[in-house]
């Protein structure tokens, strides 16, 4: 500090410098963001250069913007924060709006975005990827004016950047204390305006789940039930404890993992039967009526009924789809259709269908929402990935589904399993079930990949028999790469998942991931229709291994991957 005292408007003043870097390979967002080992990300000047650039992609739109910071408390996430605020001042954006410690959920930031009607935002995570400094991953992303995920065009103009980046602007002695609600401004190389708002990370989003759902009913409710929450040490838990537990009156011991840890505990901040085992014990040994887990940064959402009943996300969606009307939001707001991703079953294609409601089958990944709800041809959508939302923000939102499911329990005054069971009664059954194959080499599976596309180029294959261990014969009738033409601004979108239908109306989709952070990881979804009551109460497991069998048989997945 100056060895004399300065007027506070010189306390404030701060320089930007063009830093000279070097490109870095691989650089390129996937499904959601750039995922990547904190080992890579935490590199000499790494970061500052997936900021630069991306903070250039706008284009335009750079000089003059506001923008909303927020993370999930992720290790790296404060580190983050710091630099963007330092990079945004250098770079020419008028405002920023800061998360208080840097946290907010994906979704509360999609929302802030919305109501302060800024340019874009910034969100640090790596969503259900595990964290942490050793081994962990970081992310970054990048979400629009609407509140939703860049689309592709956007990603790919950053990726183009960093392959040829030389320099990035920062004002290294921008100093900002973002512990505090408030405002400060800055004053960049004497010539303009920074503005640093800092904002509470919850009071938003807590507002607007008041205004989408009857909260004195669903407190009713919780009157007669026990709840449990499981936030996986994930930002959710802040946003679990003051909704169902200060606002709907659930009891402190409602609560798993609601503090906030920069390694998630070691954990996966992943909400499945695998990685949120905790709760499935729990439900099972008590006398809970209803159980949720959320993901690292608040979008996706698990739902369990009494003894760890399970809701697959694709039944989820379709059972909210049946029940919209039972939330006071879409009673006031048109629900003009529904839209789910490719690889989620079509079990809500058949709510659509009874509605008389337009279903869109979507790639994979949020942002191909967007145009839709935008557009007002949407009003809920979903994938089989443990993601739900409508069109109150343009993220999917796991605290939102939570919600939508007491709204309706509440209403319907029927248990999880019996709302189920009714859906299935209705609609028949769809089975689904994913299979993750994690960390495998990645030129295998490339080459398989490549083997299913020559599989489903071959109309010789159309009507191809194949048959299961257990006698169960399959017959192709029909594989493609699925493409989709986006039906707001056509753009087009090809080779989103190898997809073999079979003649009984069995499917097996195959995929790679984009979200992974090293190596291949391989998706297979496979799912069936049942109409027949009797088979409807099964087991997934038991109904879909035929089917699952024949789909390693024709992708030879235990060759390529061992
Ligand atoms: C996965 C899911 C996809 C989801 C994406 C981001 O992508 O399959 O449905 O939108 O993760 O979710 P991929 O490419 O790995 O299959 V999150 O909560 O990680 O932002
Ligand atoms: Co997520």
């Amino acid at each position: 500090s100056p060895p004399f005292p300065v007027p506070p408007f010189f306390l404030s003043g701060v320089n930007m410098s063009e830093v000279a870097t070097q490109v870095f390979a691989g650089q390129k967002p996937g499904t959601s963001g750039l995922r990547k080992r904190v080992e890579e990300f935490m590199q000499d000047h790494y970061m500052e250069n997936f900021i630069q650039c991306t903070l250039e992609a706008m284009g335009n739109d750079l000089p003059g913007s506001t923008l909303v910071v927020g993370g999930d408390g992720r290790y790296g996430v404060t580190l983050a924060v710091d630099k963007i605020i330092k990079m945004a001042a250098a770079n020419k954006v008028s405002k920023l709006i800061v998360a208080k410690d840097g946290i907010m959920s994906t979704p509360a930031v999609s929302n802030v975005i919305r109501t302060q009607k800024t340019t874009g935002g910034i969100i640090l995570t790596a969503s259900h990827n595990p964290g942490g400094q050793n081994g962990g991953d970081f992310g970054i992303k990048f979400n629009c004016a609407n509140g939703g995920p860049a689309p592709t065009d956007f990603t790919d103009k950053i990726y183009k950047l960093s392959c040829e980046i030389k320099s990035y602007r920062i004002c290294n002695n921008l100093q900002c204390d973002f512990s505090k609600v408030g405002t400060t401004t800055f004053v960049v190389d004497g010539s303009h305006d920074f503005v640093v708002e800092v904002v509470d990370s919850l009071d938003d989003y807590v507002q607007m789940m008041k205004d989408i759902f009857d909260f004195g009913m669903i407190k009713d409710y919780l009157k007669s039930v026990k709840i449990l929450v499981n936030s996986l040490h994930g930002v959710t838990g802040p946003y679990a404890e003051r909704i169902f537990g200060s606002e709907l009156g659930a009891p402190a011991d409602s609560f798993l993992k609601t503090n906030i840890l920069p390694d998630f505990g070691g954990g996966h901040p992943d909400p499945n039967l695998t990685y949120a085992a905790d709760l499935v014990k729990a439900m099972s040994e008590g006398d809970y009526a209803f159980g949720a887990a959320f993901d690292g940064d608040g979008d996706r959402n698990m739902i369990l009924g009494a003894k760890a009943f399970f809701v697959t996300p694709c039944d989820s969606l379709a059972v909210i789809a049946n029940n919209l009307e039972l939330i006071p939001y879409f009673q006031k707001n048109p629900v003009n259709g529904y839209a789910r991703s490719m690889p989620t079953s079509a079990a809500l294609d058949r709510v659509a269908q009874v509605k008389g409601k337009e279903c869109f089958e979507t790639p994979t990944g949020w942002k191909f929402f967007g145009n839709l709800l935008d557009a007002g041809r949407i009003a809920l959508c979903g994938e089989e990935s443990f993601g739900t939302g409508s069109d109150h923000i343009r993220e999917k939102d796991g605290i939102w589904a939570a919600l939508a499911w007491l709204q309706i329990l509440a209403a319907r005054k029927q248990s999880v399993e019996e709302v189920l069971k009714d859906h299935w009664a209705t609609y028949g059954r769809n089975f689904f079930t994913r299979y993750d194959y994690e960390n495998c080499e990645s030129d295998p599976c490339q080459k398989m990949m490549d083997e299913l596309q020559a599989f489903v180029d071959d109309s010789g294959n159309i009507g191809k028999v194949f048959t299961s261990q257990s006698g169960k014969s399959f017959e192709v009738s029909k594989a493609d790469n699925f493409a989709y033409t986006d039906p707001i601004d056509n753009s087009i979108t090809t080779k989103q998942g190898i997809r073999v239908f079979f003649s009984d109306g069995s499917r097996f989709v195959m995929r790679l991931s984009g979200t992974g952070s090293s190596g291949a990881t391989v998706r297979l979804y496979v799912d069936t229709f049942e109409g027949d009551k009797e088979k409807q109460t099964k087991s997934a497991a038991e109904m879909l291994a035929p089917c699952i069998e024949v789909a390693l048989q024709i992708s030879k997945l235990p060759t390529y991957t061992g």
